[in-house]
């Protein structure tokens, strides 16, 4: 029985991938790193250093002090950019889920790899609604390792088996199954077609409809 719902949080309870996009293109024009949206796309849920490695790719080679400075650099942009960041921004249905949780006495955890998830939920107004966190600063191994799930569900006390995890991102549904937890993915079959459940967003999704997709 499921008794805790992870959600992610960059493209499932917000967007703030377009901020992140800005962010990293801004970076890549001033290092004169080719970029662009199309990329991007493989940068979905991936930590801030793997994604700048990936930028970089075998194109330059830089020191680890110009990494350093260019992970400050791009987290500098991001930063400022979701300074008016709002309840606003909340991606349509993700609240009446979270409330809808909260009344059939679920338990949730925000599980993203971002160090600034904390002002970002914050920000949106629902801080108030988690159980637990789990983000950048929690774990050592990146998804698609299972450890920041895992270290969500060990907060909320609960087996991995209990838990459910919501995610936009390949990596993270695959950190979620080889966790050994439940996965709803959002988006295309293409992308997270591995989760138990796929749907297109949380748009009028119901906790009653996802238990019983899982028990089909
Ligand atoms: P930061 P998620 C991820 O958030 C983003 O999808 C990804 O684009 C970002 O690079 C990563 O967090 C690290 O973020 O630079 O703020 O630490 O999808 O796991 O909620
Ligand atoms: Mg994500």
């Amino acid at each position: 029985e499921i008794r805790g719902f992870i959600f992610d949080l960059d493209g499932v309870l917000t967007d703030t991938a377009e901020y992140h996009y800005r962010a990293w293109q801004r970076l890549a024009d001033e290092e004169g790193l080719p970029f662009n949206r199309e990329a991007n796309e493989a940068l979905r849920g991936v930590s801030r250093r793997a994604s700048l490695l990936l930028i970089i790719g075998n194109h330059r080679q830089y020191s680890e002090e110009q990494i350093q400075e260019m992970m400050e650099r791009k987290n500098r942009y991001y930063v400022d950019s979701i300074e008016n960041i709002s309840a606003s921004d909340l991606l349509p249905g993700a609240l009446n889920l979270l409330d809808e949780l909260r009344q059939a006495g679920i338990k949730i955890a925000l599980g993203s790899a971002s160090k600034n998830a904390r002002t970002v939920i914050e920000k949106l107004g629902i801080a108030d609604r988690m159980d637990a966190i789990a983000d950048g600063y929690s774990v050592e191994n990146p998804k698609p390792a299972p450890d920041l799930f895992l270290f969500a569900a060990k907060e909320l006390g609960l087996e991995p088996a209990q838990c459910l995890v919501v995610e936009d991102a390949a990596s993270g549904v695959e950190a979620a199954l080889a966790g050994g937890m439940w996965a709803v993915g959002l988006g295309t079959e293409s992308r997270v077609g591995a989760a138990h459940v796929v749907l297109p967003s949380l748009e009028g999704v119901h906790w009653e409809d996802i238990k019983a997709k899982l028990n089909d």
